[in-house]
């Protein structure tokens, strides 16, 4: 496989490909493709994609694929639900189908968006090699302008195979779904288009002053006209070779999980013109505080995995309202979308609806965090993240790994990590969830002099059997910054009952809560916490007769239709720490 990888490593796409894409007019490209399994990577060994039909005689050759005959998948879709013959594949599947496409300007530029697949996904179009990408989380941007035709024959090779390289790695506790798992869409742009526009409240300017800036597409210089009708402004910023960026005086409403108000905003440039829907707030920490708008503030959380019993990482909006919902009725204001890129349309959905984010990159467990390439990839997922979500308002935190332990290489590589988040944002906290320091007990973790929030994963009363070590390990702890807990909790098999100390019983869930949080609301340097997980979710790890492949920690069953008792002591307690 290496020698065939590295032959197409030149084109490999990313964050610098992507353009500003919300509410831009698109064709979908989702619907009935013919796919084929392809687990020795048949395709790109014998170039399929070339579609040679005859050799240098003209005798016909003997083809191992017939693209137009194979069976039919809807896309997106993950294919281990499409069939269980799929259930634990892991490995290529070849996904071919045909478009049409006339040109309505000469001048115009074809975006390819494939939303996500994972992990690795290579684009061939009309017999060419275009692009491919790695992350399985992540969007694939390609401009696939120049080997466009009338009649297209379009080729994803779709690789979920676990890698010691990869980002995750080879270990994770989820389920490592396969296939292009979001919308494919394409985007005529013109030839000078935005590809990326940020905007936000300026840091420390008495909620007084918007920063906006614009990157075109190509070296363009000329204004940029920014609109906000419902705050009067019209203003225009310069743009020079392509860059432009300006500070203004503005008094928005400002935006608060409690009262989201959002901004239509809209920015034109070089025949250009994109919309967003903006809400402005200021997040920011302080000595021990995070503020949100200037208060101090608690974040009061849960952790959620992207996962749905019906669509596996395909969610609709529907299923992510509703957890949503199931987080505010938690009486949450605050979530931890966890391992991974969510789909973009959650960060939208919690900006409409008024809930705040984590965001995290899958830096998780132990990758090679020796390797060049490994940080490359985890880099670029961690910009792509940003430069996708940077206008969203719900999102407060970017993190840059999980449980990650705590060696030099991986505090060179973590460490870089948050500089690349800082530079990109100085309008966000960088904060990553860490693992307790169990010889000490206590938190700790090199990684906590470059973060600007430290989260930390201690399931003391769960992993961690001997509940004494609770006090003591927060009293061992001196945090010279804010403190998130970004994981407690414990195992509950739906409706199975016993004893606090039964392990898997919901009894014994809903104790670790109460004792939990009976500590957690005593110690003035936590500022919130996510407990794993709002509902039960698939995991190839997890075979135990009470798991059958579920982790089980969540507070719902995985179905979302039955909620188990912890439900409701987190209920009561954020409730109560709400009215404080
Ligand atoms: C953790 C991980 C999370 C796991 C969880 C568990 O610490 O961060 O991904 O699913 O524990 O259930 O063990």
């Amino acid at each position: 496989m290496e020698p065939v990888r590295s032959d197409m490593h030149d084109k490999i796409t990313g964050a610098k490909a992507m353009i500003h894409d919300r509410f831009r007019k698109k064709e979908s490209l989702n619907g009935k493709w013919h796919y084929a399994v392809d687990p020795y990577d048949t395709c790109i060994r014998q170039r399929w994609f070339e579609e040679l039909r005859y050799d240098e005689e003209g005798n016909t050759l003997p083809l191992d694929y017939s693209f137009d005959e194979w069976e039919l998948m809807e896309l997106p879709c993950c294919w281990n639900l499409k069939d269980r013959m799929y259930l634990l594949y892991e490995g290529s599947m070849i996904f071919t189908r045909k478009f049409s496409y006339v040109s309505e300007d000469p001048e115009e530029r074809v975006i390819l968006k494939i939303g996500a697949a994972n992990y690795l996904c290579r684009v061939f179009l009309n017999k060419q090699f275009v692009g491919m990408h790695l992350g399985g989380s992540t969007s694939c941007y390609l401009d696939i302008t120049d080997y466009l035709r009338k009649e297209n024959r379009i080729i994803l090779q779709v690789d979920n195979t676990r890698r010691t390289t990869q980002v995750p790695a080879m270990n994770t506790d989820w389920y490592n779904y396969g296939g292009v798992y979001r919308d494919i869409d394409i985007f005529r742009v013109p030839k000078d288009h935005i590809k990326d526009f940020r905007i936000a409240l300026e840091p420390d300017s008495g909620f007084q002053k918007i920063r906006t800036s614009v990157t075109m597409s190509e070296d363009y210089t000329g204004p940029a006209r920014l609109e906000i009708p419902e705050l009067d402004i019209a203003l225009d910023i310069a743009v020079d070779h392509g860059q432009g960026e300006l500070l203004f005086d503005a008094s928005p409403v400002l935006w608060s999980p409690e009262d989201p108000k959002l901004y239509d905003v809209t920015l034109t440039c070089g025949g250009d013109c994109i919309r967003d829907r903006v809400g402005f707030r200021e997040i920011r920490v302080s000595g021990m505080d995070i503020l949100l708008n200037g208060k101090p503030l608690f974040l009061r959380g849960v952790s959620a995995h992207e996962e749905s019993i019906r669509g596996g990482k395909l969610l609709t909006d529907d299923e992510r309202m509703e957890n949503i919902r199931i987080a505010k009725q938690l009486n949450c204001n605050f979530m931890r979308i966890a391992h991974y890129p969510h789909s973009e349309r959650m960060a939208q959905l919690a900006d409409e609806l008024g809930l705040l984010l984590w965001e995290e990159v899958p830096v998780y467990w132990d990758i090679r965090f020796d390797l060049e390439e490994s940080y490359i990839d985890a880099e670029n997922q961690l910009t792509e993240l940003i430069r996708r979500d940077y206008n969203r308002a719900s999102v407060i935190i970017w993190s840059v790994g999980n449980e990650n332990p705590d060696t030099d290489e991986r505090f060179r590589f973590m460490s870089r990590l948050v500089n690349c988040a800082h530079g990109l944002d100085a309008t966000r906290p960088v904060s990553a969830a860490c693992l307790v320091n169990f010889e000490k007990n206590r938190i700790e973790d090199r990684l906590e002099a470059s973060l600007d929030i430290i989260g930390v994963n201690e399931y003391i009363g769960w992993y961690t059997a001997d509940w004494n070590k609770l006090p003591d390990f927060f009293e061992n702890s001196h945090p010279a910054k804010p403190v998130i807990v970004t994981e407690f909790g414990a195992d509950a098999q739906p409706h199975l009952r016993g004893t606090v100390t039964d392990k898997g019983t919901e009894d014994c869930q809903a104790y670790v809560y109460r004792k939990q949080t009976e500590q957690i609301r005593k110690i003035p340097y936590i500022k919130g916490m996510t407990p794993w997980i709002l509902y039960d979710f698939r995991c190839p790890r997890r075979t135990s007769v009470l798991q059958k492949y579920y982790n089980t920690k969540g507070l719902l069953s995985a179905d979302k239709k039955y909620i188990k008792p912890a439900f409701y002591v987190l209920q009561k307690f954020y409730q109560e720490l709400a009215e404080e």
